[in-house]
């Protein structure tokens, strides 16, 4: 049985959304192994062994380590075409990779500069102002993220959510934490709680005891 390595609210949501579809669409189960980043668990010698980056999610398969969002996305869709979690025509799917990719390569790593800069350098006063120019670099992905989903008809790729849907939610989520207000960008806040509502997603938000809106207003 695939496990999968997750921590609540970390960008191991894609693949874990993408589990639970799997499971719904074809019966085949996942094992999920909670990670503690809180509490350093992906920095033990035997996880650092299977993964030397330290970082959720990790695939395992038939103990074999699978990391990187965008390969295990195109791992998992290879190996379970019945689910439909990518376009299946070669153009189309094609451009699904690109936009995943983009999540994954930009808009996420702008994130890690606000949520630890610490990671980029220990200079607090550079740290500071890292998390304050990401914070409105962020905002303008989201805003190509709300553009993306405009004609998302229920979500991103049509009848049911995937990758995508799951990595536009958690980056919203995200958003709260760089002091993005997310009613300030409604259609993609609709989007994310009808993302949030799908059996599959609401299965792995109740695993990872999320919930979307993570900002504090003043
Ligand atoms: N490029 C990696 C990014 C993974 C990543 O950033 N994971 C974060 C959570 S969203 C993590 O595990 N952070 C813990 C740490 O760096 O200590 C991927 O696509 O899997």
């Amino acid at each position: 049985m695939i496990e999968l390595h997750f921590a609540p609210g970390a960008c191991s949501f894609v693949p874990h959304v993408a589990l639970e579809i799997i499971k719904a669409r074809t019966g085949e189960d996942f094992s999920p192994r909670l990670i503690k980043l809180h509490k350093g668990e992906q920095r033990t010698p035997e996880y650092l062994a299977l993964n030397p980056d330290g970082q959720v999610p990790m695939l395992s398969v038939g103990g074999q380590p699978l990391t990187q969002i965008v390969a295990i996305c195109d791992y998992l869709d290879r190996r379970y075409p019945q689910a439909g979690l990518l376009p299946s025509e070669n153009w189309a799917r094609a451009q699904a990779m690109s936009q995943l990719a983009w999540m994954n390569n930009t808009a996420h790593p702008t994130f890690t500069h606000v949520f630890m800069p610490h990671k980029f350098t220990d200079n607090e006063a550079a740290q500071a102002e890292l998390k304050r120019f990401n914070a409105l670099q962020f905002r303008k992905h989201l805003e190509r993220v709300q553009d993306w989903i405009k004609n998302a008809n229920p979500f991103w790729h049509g009848e049911q959510p995937t990758f995508h849907d799951a990595y536009a939610f958690t980056l919203l989520r995200w958003g709260g934490y760089a002091g993005i207000d997310p009613d300030s960008l409604p259609a993609l806040k609709a989007f994310a709680e009808r993302v949030a509502a799908a059996p599959a997603v609401a299965a792995a938000i109740a695993r990872e005891r999320i919930a979307l809106d993570t900002y504090k207003k003043a």
